[in-house]
């Protein structure tokens, strides 16, 4: 069988001293790296070009790292589009996981950092209370059991590109450097809710975050914080309820994924020969 080709989608804004930790841990086997510059002035680009002669530069539109994903989507060739920091966070090594579950069915594989297996080195006491009570939140308001809303490591088919309604397009609001709604770290939330909305298959995939390597985090947690909050009400507004049920998926043994169906999850170790995985009674 002709393997997925994988798109992986690299947001940078000033990462030259964090990319010689990510590029090198990319599976050999990745259709294209594209790496989106937020107009670095560090010399980002020029790491990434020596690192990786092959590497697609795009330059995004507007401001934010939800614009330079968006961008970066459009861009995008194969089957499947991985998104991975750039700061040395997430680790490419991990794509082969969700790339796995998405071939046992899921449509959309998010990482988490809450599944047995997963866990991190980067996440601070207040954005983990921050992100637990925002998952609680939306699970409570989408019907879904996610562990882990506010983590960025999301791999999907590339088909399912037009469910998540993102402008690469237009110019910046004001032709300055603001942002629309979906440009900043608000990104994962507002593509979480209309993938649940558009009720697709959705697997939660362990997964480990890194500490960032060098630099500070460019998230602020209370601005940010409320970001994802308004995106979880004002969306809500304009949604109709998504199917009830969704088809089982399959998991191939030794997959260790969490598939969330509406209101329902469970983990599960896939073991035996290959089994049927619900995520629950529905
Ligand atoms: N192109 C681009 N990348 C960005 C922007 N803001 C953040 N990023 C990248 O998005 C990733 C996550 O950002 P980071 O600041 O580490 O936020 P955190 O992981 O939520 O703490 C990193 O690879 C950043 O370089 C931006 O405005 N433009
Ligand atoms: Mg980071």
């Amino acid at each position: 069988m002709l393997l997925p080709s994988v798109s992986v989608v690299v947001p940078a804004l000033n990462e030259a001293r964090n990319i010689p930790h990510v590029f090198p841990r990319m599976p050999p086997d990745v259709h294209e790296v594209i790496l989106v510059d937020g107009f670095s002035v560090d010399g980002t680009v020029a790491v990434a070009r020596e690192l990786r002669p092959d590497v697609r530069i795009v330059r995004q539109t507007r401001s934010g790292k939800g614009n330079a994903l968006v961008c970066g989507v459009a861009a995008a060739a194969g089957d499947i589009i991985a998104m991975v920091d750039a700061d040395g966070s997430a680790d490419p090594g991990e794509i082969p996981r969700f790339v796995a579950a998405l071939l046992d069915g899921a449509d959309f594989a998010k990482g988490s950092r809450f599944l047995e297996g997963g866990g991190s080195n980067d996440i601070t006491r207040l954005r983990s209370l921050g992100n637990y009570l925002l998952t609680e939140f939306f699970n409570a308001r989408y019907g879904r059991n996610y562990s882990d809303l506010c983590y960025g490591f999301n791999v999907f088919w590339r088909r399912h590109a037009s469910v998540l309604g993102l402008d690469a397009t237009s110019p910046p609001p004001g032709g300055g450097s603001g942002l629309l709604w979906g440009d900043g770290f608000e990104v994962e939330t507002l593509i979480h809710v209309r993938v649940a909305k558009a009720g697709l298959v959705v697997a939660e995939v362990p997964s480990f975050e890194h500490a960032r390597i060098h630099g500070v985090s460019n998230l602020n947690a209370f601005h940010d914080g409320r970001r994802v909050l308004q995106t979880i009400l004002i969306e809500r507004r304009r949604t109709r309820r998504p199917p009830l049920t969704q088809p089982p998926i399959r998991l191939r043994p030794g997959t260790v994924v969490q598939v969330v169906q509406e209101g329902t999850a469970s983990s599960a170790l896939v073991a035996g020969p290959e089994q049927q995985a619900t995520g629950g009674s529905g």
